[in-house]
């Protein structure tokens, strides 16, 4: 099978993030026509009555769901309501109002924090809800995982073309570099380029350096989203992995050499390791054709470029108690 999306009107709900951003720098190559994002002020996707009515007067024909509460375990671990009530709403709203206006297709876009914190690895699809989660990142899992049974469900009951993607820890462009609530990427990147500029001795990094994760460069995924649209219909969600992890220690010398950081690492040991492995099985969309193409070393040095030529503008998300508002 091969969905086309010639002349139609595509939709990246949260197209400001960096997983929204990417998905755009990739539609432009595809001759479909891409929908502007109203605007928090003008329509906020936790609103039901504002999603709907903005879809069915703009009707995309079909949407990406990269829209969402994001942020690192420290922002996990202390909004968890924020975490669930966002992204219980917005993707609700969005696939609701998805099926009302007759999106053809919708791809919405996960987490592998979705899995069992001791899921066997690499995690496979069929991990999901065989164990207990993760507890720093719960409430966004659990988000997470109703957004897959709400494009199940939409698919079985309404016979809607609503497939999702579970993708694991991802850096590039347009990432949040706030010191706090961003990922281990943005973290580790600007701390080791701060580092190097005030000539400091040392750089720490959270925890005890032992956790794998497997980092994917978010235009792969971009990528990989583009190639499931077209190759892929079915009631699974798919993992999109790199294919190979490395401990947070490794990590951070790919980050010191990346940076040209001369001091020392130092661990510390009262900040949470999270997860102690989450790498992806990602045969089953090798299968449907499509690999990761940058290498580490290749997207970290990219990711550095970006964030030396954006300095200035670099987006730092504050997480506020969205919830009491
Ligand atoms: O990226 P991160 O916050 O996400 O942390 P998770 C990954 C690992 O990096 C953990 C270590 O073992 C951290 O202890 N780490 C070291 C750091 N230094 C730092 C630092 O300065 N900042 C951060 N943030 N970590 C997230 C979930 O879990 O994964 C999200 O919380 C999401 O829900 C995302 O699913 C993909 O991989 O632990």
């Amino acid at each position: 099978m091969s969905f086309d999306l010639t002349d139609k009107l595509v939709w990246v709900a949260g197209q400001h993030g960096m997983v929204g951003r990417a998905m755009m720098r990739r539609l432009e190559r595809e001759p479909c026509a891409l929908l502007l994002d109203p605007g928090r002020t003008a329509v906020d996707l936790r609103r039901q009555s504002e999603v709907e009515d903005w879809m069915a007067a703009q009707r995309p024909r079909i949407a990406f769901l990269t829209a969402g509460r994001v942020g690192g375990m420290y922002a996990n671990d202390a909004f968890p309501a924020d975490f669930l009530y966002d992204n219980l709403l917005i993707e609700a709203n969005i696939i609701h109002a998805a099926y009302r206006t007759g999106v053809e297709k919708l791809l919405f876009f996960g987490s592998s924090c979705i899995y069992p914190r001791d899921a066997p690895q690499p995690i496979p699809e069929a991990a999901l809800l065989t164990g207990p989660l993760e507890r720093t990142n719960e409430a966004y899992a659990v988000a997470k995982i109703a957004g897959i049974k709400l494009c199940q469900a939409y698919r079985r009951q309404h016979g809607c073309d609503f497939i999702s993607a579970m993708p694991t820890n991802l850096y590039g462009p347009g990432d949040n570099f706030h010191p706090e609530t961003s990922h281990v990427p943005a973290a580790l990147l600007r701390r080791f380029h701060e580092a190097k500029m005030a000539r400091a001795a040392e750089v720490v990094v959270w925890g005890s350096g032992t956790p794998r994760r497997e980092f994917l460069y978010v235009d792969d995924l971009a990528d990989a989203g583009i190639h499931l649209l077209r190759h892929y219909s079915g009631e699974s969600h798919i993992n999109i992995g790199a294919g190979y992890d490395v401990t947070i220690a490794e990590f951070a010398e790919h980050i010191k050499r990346c940076v040209g950081f001369e001091g020392r690492i130092v661990y510390d040991r009262s900040r949470p390791d999270g997860t102690p492995r989450k790498l992806l099985d990602s045969r089953r969309i090798q299968a449907l054709g499509w690999s990761a193409t940058t290498p580490l070393d290749e997207g970290l040095k990219r990711y550095y470029d970006w964030f030396l030529s954006n300095q200035g503008k670099l987006r730092e998300t504050v997480i506020e108690a969205a919830t009491s508002k």
